[in-house]
């Protein structure tokens, strides 16, 4: 391995600035993580936003929970943050007179859930209502981002990483997040005060793993060619890949693979 990822080096070498922490909808000291694995909670389905949904605690990472809906399968876990409105406290929902509903895909019968329910709650260790934070940070009244700034994201194809990026373009309340070192499969826009997006140290602050970047070197679209939008640049320090599997080797035409072995990496 390469060595820890050091932001403090990454931003000297590539002259860039981190976005200020006020651009954020996150609070500036990360909250607290008291949950423990095991923990049930109520949390909305993902894949059906009405739905509040029982959920288990399948892993703790940084400020994050892993969840998983009791009833789904263990293919469709998601993060949240502690401070997220949309996990609360067993019993929330019977509260405000809703119904416990059964996640989108519950793997048994749908007449099967009251009983399910029972079940699944018989005996459960519940998450304890103080160790859930009142409410989420304010948004920030206006999308103060800047092209070019650099923050942490949550890679939306691989939701268990967190990675170094750098805001593309804006588009209204919009930010396009951009992944350091990938090609544009991964960007994705989302609202300046969405919760996937974190300053600079965020990792660091609150135990999360922050990915390095990746090995792929992208021009600014401005110097790319008119048809590619962004082309890939021989790096500053080139190391040739190597030892790639048969099969994957060879390279696509126009496509040249090159690693980088960053300077930031201490
Ligand atoms: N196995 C995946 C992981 C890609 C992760 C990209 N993120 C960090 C922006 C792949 O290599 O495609």
């Amino acid at each position: 391995q390469a060595g820890h990822f050091s932001w403090e080096k990454y931003l000297k070498e590539t002259g860039a600035t981190a976005a200020p922490s006020s651009c954020f909808k996150q609070s500036p000291t990360p909250p607290l993580n008291e949950f423990k694995v095991g923990m049930k909670l109520e949390a909305q389905d993902p894949r059906n936003t009405t739905s509040t949904c029982i959920a288990t605690v399948v892993g703790l990472t940084g400020s994050r929970l892993r969840l998983r809906l009791d009833g789904s399968d263990n293919k469709n876990d998601f993060w949240r943050l502690v401070d997220s409105s949309e996990i609360q406290p067993i019993g929330s929902c019977e509260k405000s007179g809703g119904m416990l509903q059964p996640p989108l895909g519950f793997r048994l019968n749908a007449s099967s859930w009251p009983m399910f329910l029972l079940k699944t709650l018989n005996g459960a260790e519940m998450a304890p209502s103080r160790i859930f934070h009142k409410q989420e940070p304010p948004a920030p009244e206006q999308n103060s981002f800047q092209v070019g700034m650099k923050l942490e994201a949550v890679d939306r194809k691989n939701p268990h990483f967190i990675c170094p990026a750098t805001v593309g373009a804006l588009r209204g309340v919009e930010v396009l997040v951009t992944f350091d070192g990938w090609r544009g499969a991964f960007d994705y826009y989302c609202r300046y005060d969405s919760r996937d997006i974190f300053p600079v140290g965020w990792c660091s602050l609150t135990g999360d793993n922050l990915q390095p970047p990746g090995t792929k070197a992208v021009l600014p679209k401005s110097l790319g060619t008119p048809t590619e939008g962004s082309v890939e640049t021989p790096a500053m320090n080139p190391t040739p890949t190597v030892g790639r599997p048969p099969g994957q080797r060879g390279r696509k035409p126009g496509r040249r693979k090159t690693k980088i072995t960053g300077p930031w990496s201490q």
